[in-house]
């Protein structure tokens, strides 16, 4: 029977805000149901809508000025250094994750709704509204479908003839709208760019259209069909009226000409309008009962994996909304920390399937077309956060997308190696995108080295791919497809690091993302090297040495690598004690800054234990102390893996506590949406469950899912398990089955106060 008070999140409203209505996908198509009584609205996404085309942003100045830039920050001048870097280095942008459109329908039934209730299960991936109106129980239900591949939504009643509704599609972009008695569709091509608001070059921002194919964007086809038992349907308006049904199925699919990250989508664009129909005509010739037994086998495959346990009382039993805002009052809700743990799962299994796109700043879920931070993938942190569950919630298959993203990277960041900086390897900063943009933005901007000039992503998804064999032990794929990226990455920084002041070995310049220091008055983010510089670099290192041992390779450059491990310079501790984030002990500008990128080397990385280098942890544990435990939605999480990796379980929870305050979206100074956004603190969680930065950016929910994951189970260098290494005085007693170690195996553990009980499978 399944547990409600952690795996269904339910309200006795319907939604008011996009922020409360609740996410469903399939890892390609998304959609966001609102669950009105009268008015039901569906926001939809579908995960390759993203403007532009394959594009190599150039700069045929930036060699020369990497090596300006790097003597200028070895000789310490790192205000010129910056400056050199953001006249003369940096490109442009990134392209735009699109919304796609949306389903609205509005009911013919006169009455008020009573005893309304809509509820997503997250274990089955099925929303599900229920209400009366003029005397009649209607029923509404949404679901995302893997198999199917498309959107199914049943409405019913409980009176023949009842279900009456008009239903509309609308497009988000420009585009071609077409409608017949029984469907409505429509088609068109992205943007070729969208510049921002804000943006120097168009400050008002702009959605540009190409005109000829070769510079037009993604062509897209999206329909939905009708089918009822009973009634009739005819278009009416911009929409299909369905009067006295007994019930009625709504289907909808897209489809975009997206062909692969190097291919331009209109010249060499695949096929995408007859293939959508195609898959439209297969699940409508499938009756309403065998397309959602598919989905909810398909989803709970994946779903009952884990389960979740810490008890708990009759408060579980209550509206989520109600749930979070007891829960800040300080009344305890044990079960809201697994239902929350066990919606990161959901996320994932939503967003993130075999062949589809890796999930972005938002997920899969986005409604606007100017969206914040162009809903791209920022992978200075947030794309890596989104799939730090993953492997350890066991879902390695939903990782591909990610080392796919990789993959490709890699070729791209061939390129920018190159161009960039005359090295071998590869190399990508601080944003990408479906493009595989590997270069450097920011161009011009005051300031923008602070986050456009990290040329270090490549070394952390490194990273990534290493966990992907440590949790699956897959051999196979280090050899073919970890290990050639692996050593492209390594050779990149092989190839341009120097010596220090003690000959100690450094990549310069460095930043550390998105912090500053104060240098004669003046905000700098430049300096000659920083922590979490060095702590990938040894990381990409260390993984190389490795793996390469693992495979029995013999390599040269594996073997030179290797050997320059020692003579990287180590990291150094501040004067209070704190783990020091740049080369020198600088004045920071902001001590409680929401990165926290020089404890990598506790989490993600693996460099400091409180075990190995007892100092060093002790140093990140003060660093985390200054830092502080109110940011933003998404370093929130972070701060939990970080106490999680210290084993201070109590600390972790009172992190958790805080991402779990509301920001109720519907006040507009807090909800930062599309327009403002929130750097400091204030980041917390929507009443629909979704992190709040604000505005809504997805990696927070995953960042705590994988920080109570920590909590739970962690892997000692040597492979030995360390059950519960973190767990808060709180939680007494529980259970928490189908975890993943990285030697491999399923882990479950069931404890009560000391008594605790492991096995391995
Ligand atoms: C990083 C963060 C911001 C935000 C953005 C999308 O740059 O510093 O807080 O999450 O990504």
């Amino acid at each position: 029977m399944m547990n409600r008070g952690t795996n269904l999140i339910w309200y006795r409203q319907g939604a008011v805000n996009w922020n409360e209505a609740l996410p469903l996908g399939n890892g390609r198509l998304g959609a966001m149901v609102y669950g009105g009584a009268k008015h039901e609205r569906v926001c939809l996404n579908e995960d390759t809508l993203w403007s532009g085309y394959p594009m190599f942003h150039d700069n045929p100045e930036a060699v020369e000025s990497y090596h300006k830039a790097r003597e200028l920050a070895l000789a310490g001048r790192y205000a010129e250094a910056q400056k050199e870097i953001e006249q003369h280095f940096e490109a442009l942008w990134s392209q735009v994750y699109l919304a796609l459109g949306e389903i609205s329908l509005t009911m013919e039934h006169v009455g008020e709704a009573a005893n309304y209730r809509r509820a997503l299960d997250i274990s089955t991936g099925v929303h599900k509204v229920e209400y009366e109106a003029d005397g009649v129980r209607f029923t509404r239900e949404t679901f995302v479908s893997a198999p199917d591949q498309a959107l199914v939504m049943r409405l019913t009643a409980d009176r023949a003839g009842a279900v009456s509704f008009t239903a509309n599609l609308s497009p988000a972009l420009d585009a071609r709208v077409s409608l017949t008695d029984e469907s409505a569709s429509f088609s068109g091509n992205c943007p070729t760019y969208v510049w921002h608001y804000g943006d120097p070059q168009e400050p008002r921002g702009k959605i540009v259209y190409g005109e000829t194919d070769a510079e037009k964007g993604m062509g897209y086809y999206a329909e939905m069909r009708l089918l009822a038992e009973g009634g009739s349907m005819k278009r009416q308006g911009g929409g299909i009226r369905l009067k006295g049904a007994d019930s009625a199925t709504i289907l909808f699919n897209a489809r975009t000409s997206f062909n692969g990250w190097n291919k331009h989508p209109v010249l060499e664009g695949k096929e995408y309008i007859e293939p959508c129909r195609k898959e439209l005509d297969a699940a409508a010739a499938k009756d309403y009962a065998a397309l959602k037994a598919a989905h909810i086998a398909d989803h709970s495959a994946l779903y009952d994996r884990v389960e979740f346990d810490l008890g708990g009382g009759e408060e579980k039993y209550l509206p989520t909304d109600e749930r979070l805002y007891r829960h800040e009052n300080g009344e305890s809700d044990l079960a809201l920390y697994a239902l929350y743990f066990n919606f990161g799962r959901y996320l994932t299994i939503a967003a993130s399937r075999e062949g589809t796109q890796a999930t972005n700043l938002q997920g899969i879920w986005n409604d606007s077309v100017m969206p914040p931070w162009n809903c791209n993938y920022t992978i200075n942190i947030n794309t890596e956060m989104n799939y730090w569950p993953t492997l350890m919630v066991n879902l390695p298959e939903c990782h591909e997308p990610l080392v796919r993203l990789i993959e490709e990277l890699s070729e791209s960041g061939e390129r920018t190696a190159r161009r960039f900086y005359g090295a071998p390897g590869f190399v990508s900063h601080h944003n990408t995108d479906i493009w595989r943009m590997s270069t450097p933005v920011g161009a011009h901007r005051p300031g923008s080295a602070s986050f456009a000039f990290w040329p270090m992503s490549s070394g952390w998804f490194v990273r990534h791919l290493w966990e992907q064999y440590e949790y699956t032990r897959d051999e196979a794929f280090l050899r073919d497809t970890a290990w050639p990226v692996i050593r492209k990455a390594a050779a990149f920084y092989r190839a341009l690091l120097a010596e220090d002041e003690n000959g100690a070995l450094i990549f310069a310049p460095s930043t550390s993302p998105e912090n500053c220091y104060l240098l004669n008055g003046e905000w700098l983010a430049v300096s000659k090297t920083t922590t979490m510089t060095q702590a990938i670099i040894l990381d990409v290192f260390d993984i190389c040495r490795q793996a390469a041992g693992i495979l029995a390779l013999d390599d040269e450059l594996a073997g030179e690598i290797a050997a320059l491990i020692p003579k990287l310079r180590p990291f150094g501790v501040g004067r209070e004690g704190e783990l020091l984030e740049w080369n020198e002990n600088f004045e920071e500008v902001d001590v409680h800054h929401r990165h926290i990128s020089h404890l990598y080397g506790l989490h993600p990385g693996r460099s400091i234990t409180p075990d190995a280098t007892p100092e060093l942890a002790e140093a990140c544990r003060v660093s985390l102390e200054r830092r502080g435990d109110e940011s933003t939605g998404w370093a929130m999480g972070w701060r939990i893996c970080q106490w999680a990796r210290l084993r201070d379980g109590d600390h972790a929870l009172r992190l958790i506590d805080n991402q779990l305050r509301t920001v109720d979206g519907r006040n507009p100074s807090r909800t930062a949406r599309s327009g403002g956004m929130n750097y400091s603190n204030g980041g917390g969680t929507y009443l629909n469950l979704f992190d709040a930065h604000p505005p809504f950016q997805i990696d927070g929910n995953f960042g705590a899912c994988a920080g109570i994951a920590e909590m739970l189970l962690q892997t000692a260098p040597d492979g030995a398990l360390m059950p519960l290494p973190a767990l808060p005085s709180d939680w007494k007693k529980g259970h928490i089955k189908g975890l993943r170690a990285r030697n491999g195996r399923i882990v479950d553990i069931e404890w009560n106060g000391d008594n605790v009980k492991v096995t391995q499978r």
